[in-house]
């Protein structure tokens, strides 16, 4: 007998927040055949946009061709749209969360590099195509919880990390994974003027360990919803991994390296009693000026709705859980 058991990290029934064109259309397609295990979802309709008007130059995003994600009607939830792409950290444009969306419209994306390179045989590069064509996409739908206590489930498109870092074949003297975002002052007005970028020192970098960066959950995305990234979350190409906060998922990629020392992490060198270079997800280890022990869902609920939730340890990924055996997480928050 077959018994479909869902993992403990599986998004759950009770995180279900309506989002009415993707779940239709959804459903549409299944009904007629088009969502399988293997099917290729491609050509979406367009939906009714957010950046209509035709005064404002818009970033444009198209459709991609992807296997989604398994999932029954009911037992996905998805933080809406408009709120995923409207509510946002990126320091690079602004540091208000309605910052990035205003003013990254107009954020070049193609051409794009993208290089692996440090510890490994086989270094490559990545242009814009590439991205897009390189290694078969899927859909992950994904818990994000930001280390300021609000989270989102957001239909992320993309590959595993695991695949890219295979194909550059690492040497075994490497350890760590080191990212870094583009750094353009001319295009993103945070990188031009210290106080408009939060006090950064651009560009932006984070870091993992190798076996964390492995991981089959951790991801790297080109999509959501259905289409390539909006500029705002992180077009063309950004980090996600579901069981840290969110300021490990670095944005706008141009460089990946395998290093054998634990890289420098953008916010730990911005206050390090505050911001550790593990990250993970943990509603016992409070923030030296918050609590982590719970978090506001934002879902298609309105503002003012209580949507909050008890935090998870590792954001309920309970499978990255070995990585850190024998491992003080107080101590390595
Ligand atoms: N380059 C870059 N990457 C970044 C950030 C940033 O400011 N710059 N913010 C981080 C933070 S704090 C969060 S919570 C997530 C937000 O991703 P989203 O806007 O797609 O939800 O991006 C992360 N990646
Ligand atoms: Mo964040």
């Amino acid at each position: 007998m077959l018994i479909n058991v869902p993992k403990a990290s599986a998004v759950k029934e009770s995180e279900i927040t309506d989002e009415k064109v993707y779940n239709q259309r959804r459903d549409i397609l299944k009904s007629m055949g088009f969502i399988g295990a293997s099917a290729l979802l491609t050509s979406q309709p367009a939906q009714a946009g957010f950046f209509t008007s035709d005064d404002k130059k818009t970033f444009k995003t198209r459709a991609l061709e992807y296997t989604p994600a398994v999932t029954s009607q009911q037992s996905q939830a998805f933080t809406p749209e408009e709120k995923i792409i409207t509510h946002n950290n990126f320091y690079e444009f602004g540091t208000a969360k309605s910052d990035p969306v205003e003013n990254a419209q107009q954020f070049k994306v193609n051409p794009w590099r993208l290089s692996v390179e440090g510890l490994a045989e086989t270094p490559f590069t990545l242009n814009y195509d590439d991205l897009f064509s390189q290694f078969p996409l899927e859909e992950r739908i994904y818990r994000m919880r930001c280390v300021e206590a609000w989270s989102m489930v957001v239909p992320w498109i993309g590959f595993s990390l695991a695949a890219l870092i295979k194909k550059a074949k690492p040497l075994s003297s490497a350890k760590y994974v080191s990212f870094e975002t583009l750094y353009d002052p001319k295009q993103m007005p945070g990188q031009k003027n210290r106080f408009a970028g939060g006090g950064i020192e651009y560009p932006y970098v984070e870091g993992l360990r190798l076996d964390e960066a492995m991981h089959p959950l951790t991801l790297l995305s080109v999509g959501l919803y259905g289409k390539t990234l909006p500029a705002q979350n992180g077009a063309p190409i950004r980090l996600v991994v579901p069981w840290k906060y969110g300021f490990k998922s670095i944005k706008s990629i141009t460089r990946i390296r395998l290093t054998d020392k634990r890289p420098p992490t953008t916010w730990n060198i911005l206050a390090a009693s505050e911001y550790g270079f593990y990250a993970n997800v943990n509603p016992e280890v409070s923030h030296p000026r918050w609590s982590q022990a719970s978090e506001r869902r934002i879902s298609s609920a309105g503002l003012f709705s209580r949507n909050r939730i008890d935090t998870k340890m590792f954001n309920g990924y309970d499978e990255v859980a070995s990585l850190y055996q024998g491992m003080d997480l107080r101590k390595n928050f």
